[in-house]
């Protein structure tokens, strides 16, 4: 089978399908294209506009993330998927918990006033503190075995750690379990090795150009 994924570097939603490729030992090629002028057989082949896009033997088109994940995992063997109804349909209702948080996380970057970085800050934290409360003692979301929601939340864990000089979002005192849960995710290979080596300049200069309070607070 002939996999294309169609990317954008800073993606954490891209990051969390090569996660799944890269931990399921999974050929692949990556497309790289700038999201925000994306070429004109992009827009041609994507409902959405956005990224990930997998593209399976040349014409077929599979888009948003969680799905292209579960695919991913099923034409390899499958294991990255928990086998019972209920803890699958939560493990989903948590991925996509998971995006609200990134998405709070991008607007933070942007807010250019204390107050509106403050009312950002609450609601990450508030969400974080909802999946502290949850987690499992196991090693990762379900416990022993790595699943497709680890991957979402590597992507995650990966950008609070790279914040933290600016916003420490994610101190140990207050979410042990997060930080032990992250700690072990980000030492994986399939995690270090799901962006480019120059992530965490490309993801610093990004916030730079945003120009926002935390810009300001980067070394
Ligand atoms: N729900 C989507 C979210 C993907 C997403 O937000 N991708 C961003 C880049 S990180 C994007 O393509 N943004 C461009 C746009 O929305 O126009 C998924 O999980 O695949």
């Amino acid at each position: 089978m002939d996999i294309e994924l169609i990317s954008f570097k800073l993606c954490p939603f891209v990051q969390s399908s090569i996660i799944t490729l890269l931990n399921k030992k999974v050929n692949y090629r990556i497309t790289y294209i700038d999201i925000s002028d994306p070429p004109a057989w992009f827009d041609e082949i994507s409902p959405t506009g956005q990224v990930p896009l997998v593209r399976i033997n040349k014409d077929n088109i599979i888009f948003e993330s969680a799905v292209i994940n579960e695919f991913l995992d099923e034409v390899s063997g499958g294991g990255m998927i928990p086998s019972d109804p209920l803890i699958r349909a939560q493990n989903r209702a948590w991925t996509q918990f998971c995006g609200s948080i990134l998405g709070n996380t991008r607007d933070m970057i942007r807010a250019k006033d204390e107050d509106s970085l403050n009312d950002h800050e609450y609601d990450i934290r508030e969400k974080l503190g909802r999946i502290e409360a949850l987690k499992s003692d196991g090693v990762f979301f379900n416990g022993k075995e790595i699943s497709l929601i680890d991957t979402i939340y590597a992507s995650l864990f990966m950008r609070l750690n790279l914040l933290k000089t600016a916003i420490d979002l994610l101190h140990e005192d207050h979410y042990p379990k997060l930080n032990s849960w992250s700690n072990h995710l980000l030492q994986l290979d399939a995690v270090q090795n799901s962006v480019v080596t120059e992530f965490e300049d490309i993801y610093h200069r990004m916030i730079k150009m945003q120009g926002g309070i935390l810009a300001g607070r980067l070394s």
